[in-house]
């Protein structure tokens, strides 16, 4: 007998998918999708516990979560307006990495400051996990966990360095995963430094 293999199939970490004039085209189109749909402070469904990260979103549909749970829709929760539409180089990334799928419908964007962290969760508030979730780190390199499907079991860490890319996949789709720190000043791409991840998903199921 076999144990399951941590992290498990599916799981893919794509090195230096964003050379470093990619990342600062990235980010200057992330600053302006911003200034339309400014970063907002998610809390904790029931408790209202603030999160250590920031969030806004662009594409179709976006990812909140607030006093009464998680859940996608197509308007900031702080400005009502529409979220601004997904930047072609990540519309293009999922091309390339889930082409079987149709196309990205929401891109969660995190912002970590140096002592910002992410518990470990699954992502399940899709109605479908048939496509995989596709994840670009910018800016500090960050330690990120990744276990098997349950919250219990082994995990494993490695270092997401600025222009990598995460594909969760296959079984990997439903892994526990977080970010248990991030190492100050390791990247120069952010002035101000600290890490943005950017993830990318199919929503529904049509
Ligand atoms: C992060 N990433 O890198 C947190 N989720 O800041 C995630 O939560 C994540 O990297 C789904 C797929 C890939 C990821
Ligand atoms: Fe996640």
């Amino acid at each position: 007998m076999t144990a399951k293999p941590v992290p498990p199939e599916g799981f893919r970490l794509l090195p230096g998918t964003f050379d470093r004039d990619r990342q600062e085209a990235l980010v200057a189109q992330i600053r302006q999708i911003l200034e339309e749909s400014p970063l907002f402070q998610p809390v904790m469904p029931r408790t209202g516990k603030p999160f250590s990260v920031r969030m806004s979103n662009c594409g179709p549909l976006g990812w909140v979560s607030d006093i009464n749970g998680y859940r996608y829709q197509p308007t900031h929760p702080v400005t009502g307006r529409p979220w601004p539409p997904m930047p072609q180089m990540l519309s293009e990334l999922w091309q390339t990495v889930a082409p079987e799928y149709p196309p990205a419908q929401a891109c969660l964007i995190n912002f970590y400051h140096a002592d910002a962290k992410m518990g470990l969760h699954q992502d399940r508030d899709e109605e479908t996990f048939d496509a995989p979730v596709v994840s670009v780190s910018l800016g500090d390199t960050a330690t990120f966990r990744i276990g098997g499907t349950t919250r219990k079991g082994p995990t494993t860490s490695m270092r997401l360095a600025s222009g990598d890319v995460v594909v969760l996949g296959g079984e990997a789709r439903l892994a526990y995963h977080g970010i248990d720190r991030i190492l100050k000043g390791s990247s120069t791409l952010l002035k101000n430094g600290g890490r943005i991840n950017l993830t990318l998903r199919r929503v529904t199921k049509g």
